[in-house]
């Protein structure tokens, strides 16, 4: 008998609330959309306080987190859990200098898209990417982009920039997001991992994932012309689902990544080719500014390192760290 009534009130119990377990795939800041499975998503809420360990953020749950909510009868749901981040990237709150915004987490890889004009993109803009992905270690592919609009001399600066980037080490493709057999083959790439789309406004990240995938229909702006720089049609990082198992997080509006608390000392780690060098300079705290024997500057010197690669790490080591960030913006 009572054991009879236990199972009649604990059916009650789960009849009222389900656990359930999902990827966040939008946020407003106040709703978050979860993707339970390809055809359920709740709109779900936090309740109380939420606590990120060992960071300060103004965001406490970002695009990415696996979390754990509950599903009420009436429809309501609570995020109760954050499962831990595999990783995630960061940018600086612009007026609350003690905080910081995550951006999205729990990434498997980047796409940079990079154009040489209607935007430009700047090498300092792209190393700074670069230094950030390695930073919270998430592997960068670079999508040179809009190669059916270059001149002669665009596309061999553009060739340039190839040869330094996948001289050390970096997968790079030349693509039109026009091109069929070119959105086709970055859709693969993208098979069955989260990866996240970044570049300056207008390098064509929403025209690019439409062609990847026809089911999604991306706003796509066109790029101004008075200043080259494009138009911001969203602000919120969001995720989008492939039909071949992969997920996407475009990053509109969000002008720029920065690494929070990082030690000066430790830039040139970032820089993927001077980590083979910096051993064989004859001071172990070497900078590689104007040290005697410093193996970096020989080889800046013998051309084996790109003179971009190494004006932009001097200015990135001369910033402060909120300087840094402030020079992201374009
Ligand atoms: N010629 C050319 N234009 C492109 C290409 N990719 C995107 N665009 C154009 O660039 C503009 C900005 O693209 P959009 O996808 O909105 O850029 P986003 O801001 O990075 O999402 C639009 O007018 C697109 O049609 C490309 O490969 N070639
Ligand atoms: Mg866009
Ligand atoms: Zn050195």
């Amino acid at each position: 008998m009572l054991y009879n009534v236990g199972c009649l009130i604990l059916a009650l119990i789960n009849r009222k609330m389900e656990l359930k377990e999902g990827v966040v795939i939008r946020s407003t800041g106040s709703w978050y959309s979860v993707r339970v499975s390809k055809n359920e998503i709740s709109e779900v809420r936090i309740k109380g306080k939420f606590r990120n360990e060992g960071i300060k953020t103004t965001n406490p749950i970002a695009v990415g987190d696996r979390v754990v909510f509950e599903l009420h009868e009436n429809g309501d749901g609570v995020i109760n859990k954050i499962l831990p981040r595999k990783n995630y990237i960061i940018r600086k709150s612009v007026n609350l200098s003690k905080q910081s915004h995550i951006i999205a987490s729990n990434i498997d890889q980047a796409f940079l898209i990079v154009t040489i004009t209607t935007p430009s993109t700047s090498t300092g803009f792209i190393d700074r990417f670069l230094v950030t992905a390695e930073a919270y270690h998430i592997p960068t592919v670079i999508l040179f982009n809009k190669i059916d609009v270059y001149s002669e001399q665009e596309i061999e600066k553009l060739n340039h920039l190839k040869d330094v980037y996948e001289g050390i080490g970096y997968e790079c493709h030349s693509i039109s997001a026009f091109n069929k057999e070119d959105a086709k083959m970055i859709g693969l790439l993208m098979k069955d991992k989260v990866t996240l789309l970044s570049g300056h406004s207008g390098v064509g990240k929403s025209t690019l994932v439409n062609a990847i995938d026809s089911s999604l229909d991306l706003k796509t702006a066109s790029v101004s012309t008075s200043h080259n720089k494009g138009k911001h049609t969203t602000t919120f990082a969001e995720m989008f689902e492939l039909e071949n198992g992969g997920f996407i997080i475009d990053t509109p509006g969000i002008k720029g990544f920065g690494l929070v608390d990082f030690d000066k000392s430790d830039l040139g780690h970032y820089f993927v080719e001077f980590r083979g060098l910096m051993n064989e300079c004859k001071f172990s705290n070497c900078q590689h500014i104007n040290e005697p024997k410093c193996q970096v500057l020989a080889s800046l010197k013998s051309g084996q390192v790109a003179k971009s690669r190494y004006d932009n790490y001097v200015t990135m080591w001369k910033e402060d760290e909120m300087e840094s960030y402030r020079n992201l913006n374009y």
